[in-house]
């Protein structure tokens, strides 16, 4: 199926809508836009009392002394806390989502600019704010390492003296693919293009920061926090472990969360030193990063430098990829992705194209920068694969002269050729590429732009058109290979239908955003025909919902999605016994008409789902050996990832007397599979497509030679307003998941994974009459002049 969808969108009255799938208004608009959501910073608890931290004005130093006196002294001061203090509880140091450890406050050395060093408990924010200024550090600065290409020199200064045995700034090693198979097809190829290409550290910058309320109850040992995090559950189960506590005292609640994109799925030290704090004064905590702390302290993202190679024959034949990575990690290792995807899913850069060979040797490294690794909608790393290979073909069709859309035309994998393996060991589920291609075009206009373009060119304007295609991993994980810290990534899923017919739908993943307490009340409706809106979706509980991994990796509707169906057909399954006996026929002879059984052939006989509910409540008898209720609960655990895909053209136009690039449109076709809600669809592609605008065009955290954060604040720090981003156009394909209940994938990640490449593609197709084949983001107006010149410098 091929549709396209510009037209102005026809929300429909939520009273009116449909049983199931379709663009309903969001459930939870009505809070939001009224100023009525309920997150972290709105958690008053009496006896509330204020954590702030102390971070280190340098990247590498040792410390020598740390004087509290004038801190505790403070009137308003119930704690000052320091990693000495901690270290006295083993608490010093924490596991990190990528087994290494990492300090919660430092004890010998600050690895980081911006790293925890103390942490002060006060009666208000701003008493906690001053009293750190009354705390004294006495530093002894050390060299920094500040360049990942330096990292490993042999003189380089070594971060992690922490970890037994460390002699140098090495993190891992790892390989995919076949190296040998690879440089047999390099060997006999027509024509191998080499490029290196810098995806810079770049910040997912959540509107809401960081931050949680801790709450220990001295008399009966029981822990609540009400914290940003993206995976309750998984936390919970780590501060079990971290904090020696027992699970079940635990209650770990995420409220409304503004924003994570990734950022607020690692643990971060401020957690860890909430819940101490709450311990200590026997009061609740509560602590929120400011803007600075978010930008310098959390998880970043990306920091790849990439030497990328592509094969081809000489009339456009690609035969193979080639790539070495160079991965700054920061000065711990808080990758979050499953254990034994250290990279994690970057083995994807083979991208949509039927290749022969593929290899990637990757090596990471400590540097004297902030740990973290995944976030910011990457679908773990698949952003960085995705970018090589959508810059690879382009450099490709630069050497060869070709068009690029036709190049990818050339060489996508077949649809016939679906379950495909790819020679780096992923089996895409599903797809059916050139339609997405050739409706992306259409909706462009690519024939007339390209005619456009080449009369621009005869005046010297520069206008640009990039391509980029895509195909995404998302949902992980099956158990069978996909852990967290040994948490495998199933997930739980309780559905109960009260007597009158209303229900409650009880989730492991957590909402950012995403709209998950509509679009789960649709995907139930669509199964059990009880209306959206009679379904209640509650999510961020650990106490009130089955374990699960959380949100992140657009997982929610591959994994959890599928377990809502899945329980919803559980449910219908009972009720349809239920029916069976009150209509008294068989269970063979009933139809189901969303809603309600049927007899087959008298369309008169039929029971509600609401009827069933009372029944399975009430009076009367059920079938034999039924028990009463209306209810079931489900573990889902994923056979395979699902793979969406997308096709996406962005048209810019830059000025030749300043390099400022504007991005006059923006086409992107999207497919991921069955669409739960549209709407919903449209508004996760705007966004990500905005994402993806900004690093290409102006997002970059730097750091000077000390290792000193540049980008600490959105005066540095510039993410794309509605100034920089054109009106979007989307378009979709439908190409069902072959092994999820309702053939959904994800979605929330699609955009920013893939129109990065498709920015700097049109930039860079702008500047051929200048000769320049690649340069790096952010393609701000002085790194396009300097291209211009021939005078870029790589990053
Ligand atoms: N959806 C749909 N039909 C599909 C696929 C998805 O209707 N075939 C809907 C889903 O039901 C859900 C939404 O689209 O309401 C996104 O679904 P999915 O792709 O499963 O992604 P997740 O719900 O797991 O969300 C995570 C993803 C990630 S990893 C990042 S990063 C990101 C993103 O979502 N962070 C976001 N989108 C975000 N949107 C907002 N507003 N805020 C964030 O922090
Ligand atoms: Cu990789 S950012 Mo999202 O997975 O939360």
């Amino acid at each position: 199926m091929t549709v396209t969808e510009n037209a102005a969108p026809d929300l429909v009255n939520n009273d009116e809508h449909p049983l199931g799938h379709g663009r309903m208004l969001r459930k939870e608009d009505p809070r939001f836009i009224r100023g009525l959501g309920k997150y972290c910073d709105d958690v008053q608890l009496r006896g509330m009392l204020h954590l702030a931290i102390l971070r280190s004005p340098m990247a590498h130093a040792r410390i020598v002394n740390i004087d509290t006196s004038a801190a505790e002294a403070h009137p308003k001061v119930k704690a000052v806390v320091t990693g000495a203090a901690l270290a006295d509880k083993g608490l010093a140091w924490m596991p990190t989502l990528s087994n290494d450890v990492q300090a919660v406050l430092a004890t010998d050395k600050v690895r980081f600019q911006g790293q925890e060093v103390a942490f002060v408990v006060a009666e208000d924010r701003y008493a906690a704010r001053d009293a750190l200024e009354l705390i004294d550090v006495d530093y002894e600065p050390l060299e920094a390492v500040a360049d990942v290409r330096t990292a490993l020199a042999p003189d380089a200064p070594v971060i992690r003296d922490d970890l037994e045995g460390k002699e140098n700034n090495h993190c891992f090693d790892w390989e995919t693919g076949d190296a040998a198979a690879t440089q047999a097809v390099f060997d006999r190829a027509d024509v191998v293009v080499k490029q290196e290409m810098v995806y810079p550290r770049v910040h997912p910058a959540p509107m809401e920061t960081c931050g949680c309320v801790a709450d220990f109850d001295r008399v009966d040992g029981g822990l609540t926090l009400w914290s940003t995090s993206q995976a309750p559950h998984a936390h919970r189960t780590l501060y079990a472990l971290v904090a020696g506590l027992p699970e079940h005292k635990i209650r770990v609640i995420s409220p409304d969360i503004g924003g994570g994109f990734g950022n607020k799925v690692p643990i971060y030290p401020g957690y860890v030193c909430s819940i101490v704090g709450s311990m200590l004064t026997g009061k609740p905590v509560k602590w929120m990063e400011d803007r600075s702390e978010n930008l310098i302290s959390t998880g970043f993202a990306r920091d790849y430098v990439m030497q990328g190679e592509i094969a081809a024959t000489k009339d456009g034949k690609i035969l193979a990829i080639r790539t070495d990575v160079l991965a700054d990690h920061g000065a711990f290792n808080g990758t979050a992705a499953p254990v034994k995807y250290p990279a994690g899913f970057f083995g994807v850069f083979t991208g949509s194209y039927d290749l022969e060979a593929a290899y990637c040797h990757m090596t990471a490294v400590y540097t004297n920068k902030a740990p973290g690794g995944v976030a910011y909608a990457c679908s773990f790393r698949i952003t960085e694969a995705v970018y090589l290979v959508e810059r690879l073909v382009d450099c490709l069709a630069y050497e060869l002269d070709v068009d690029p859309a036709d190049l990818r035309l050339n060489n996508f994998i077949k649809p016939e050729q679906f379950p495909y393996a790819t020679k780096t060991g992923w089996v895409y589920d599903s797809g059916n590429y050139e339609p997405a291609m050739r409706q992306s075009m259409e909706l462009v206009g690519y024939a007339d732009l390209r005619r456009e373009q080449a009369d621009k060119r005869t005046r010297g304007e520069l206008m640009g058109i990039g391509c980029s295609f895509f195909t995404e991993a998302v949902g992980a994980g099956p158990r069978k290979d996909m852990d967290i810290l040994g948490l495998g990534m199933a997930d739980g899923c309780e559905l109960r239908v009260h007597p009158t017919g209303k229900a409650v739908v009880r989730l492991s993943v957590q909402s950012q955003g995403q709209g998950h307490e509509t679009t789960f009340a649709q995907i139930v409706a669509e199964e059990i025909g009880i209306p959206p809106g009679d379904i209640e979706v509650v999510h961020g509980d650990t106490d009130n919902t089955p374990f699960g991994l959380g949100t992140y990796g657009s997982r929610s509707t591959p994994v959890s999605g599928a377990a809502a169906a899945l329980v919803a057909r559980k449910v219908r399954d009972k009720a349809k016994i239920i029916a069976s006996g009150m209509l008294e026929v068989s269970v063979a002879d009933l139809d189901w008409d969303k809603g309600s059984f049927r007899v087959k052939g008298d369309p008169t006989s039929s029971v509600t789902i609401q009827d069933i509910a009372m029944r399975a409540h009430g009076a009367g008898d059920l079938p034999e050996g039924l028990e009463g209720g209306l209810e079931a609960q489900i573990c889902y655990n994923p056979s395979n990832l699902t793979y969406p895909f997308g096709a996406y053209i962005c048209v810019v136009d830059i000025d030749p007397g300043t390099g400022a690039v504007k991005v006059r449109r923006f086409v992107a076709v999207d497919d991921c599979g069955t669409r739960i809600n549209p709407m919903i669809i449209e508004g996760q592609v705007h966004g990500g497509l905005t994402d993806g605008v900004g690093m290409a065009l102006m997002e970059m955290i730097s750091f000077d030679p000390d290792g000193n954060c540049l980008s600490s604040s959105f005066m540095d720090y510039l993410i794309p307003t509605a100034l920089e981003v054109p009106h979007w156009e989307t378009g979709f394909t439908v190409t069902p998941s072959p092994h999820h209940p309702i053939g959904a994938k994800g979605v929330g990640e699609s955009a920013t994974v893939g129109s990065p490449p498709a920015v700097v593609n049109a930039v860079i197709d702008a500047l051929r009459p200048y000769g320049v084949r690649h340069a790096d983001m952010p393609l701000t107006p002085s790194r396009v002049w300097e291209a211009m010149q021939g005078t870029l410098k790589p990053s």
